[in-house]
């Protein structure tokens, strides 16, 4: 079976693709000039609507993840718009950073929503993930991507980008989503 992957973040593509690994199933990205508007307002509706479109214009099984970094002390901002939140991830980070300040409260959670669309746009599965963590004061680790640097887990004592790739699979909110997506695709080859 082929199954089409809805994003065009590298960093995404690399854990969803570890994910998959496992399955018998071919991986094929989305086509580039492809671009899907994420109108939605919530995790779960953009999720849908990205491996909907996806799906429907390639004619194929497709996979989307939406996902983003909620702080408390920001009422919930980046959330959906982390990826927008600045125009390099790096400078994601600084614009958080900054914003936050020395406000003591630095609970946060990263969410994320992956939906699997059948070849005629209509869902197929749809689970949510959640990770709770704190903000730290200054980016610690070079792992993973966007705001796993400034992601600290205190179960572990470790951001998601000094944890092995592993750990950060099994834990984190993709990890999370995926644990109810794999069985589902597993069920269906
Ligand atoms: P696609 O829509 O093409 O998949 P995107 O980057 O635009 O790519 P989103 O709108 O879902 O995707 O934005 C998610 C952003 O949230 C992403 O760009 C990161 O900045 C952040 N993010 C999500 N998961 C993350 C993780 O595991 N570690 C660090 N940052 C993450």
């Amino acid at each position: 079976k082929k199954l089409i992957v809805a994003t065009g973040n590298p960093g995404k593509l690399k854990e969803i693709q570890a994910y998959l690994e496992n399955l018998e199933i071919e991986l094929q990205l989305k086509p580039k000039d492809l671009e899907i508007e994420e109108t939605g307002t919530t995790f779960i509706e953009n999720a849908g609507l990205k491996a909907s479109q996806v799906a429907l214009a390639t004619g194929e099984w497709a996979i989307a993840d939406d996902s983003g970094l909620a702080v408390e002390a920001l009422n919930g901002a980046p959330g959906l718009y982390s990826a927008r939140y600045a125009p390099t991830e790096a400078e994601c980070i600084v614009r958080l950073l900054k914003e936050l300040g020395d406000i003591p409260n630095r609970n946060a959670q990263f969410v994320c929503a992956v939906a699997v669309a059948r070849p005629d746009g209509s869902i197929w599965c749809l689970y949510q993930g959640i990770c709770k963590g704190i903000i730290t004061k200054a980016p610690q680790g070079t792992g993973g991507f966007g705001y796993d640097p400034i992601f600290y887990v205190p179960e572990f004592k470790m951001t998601f980008a000094e944890m092995s790739a592993e750990l950060k699979h099994q834990i984190s909110h993709r990890g999370q989503a995926f644990q109810g997506v794999l069985p589902q695709l597993q069920a269906l080859l």
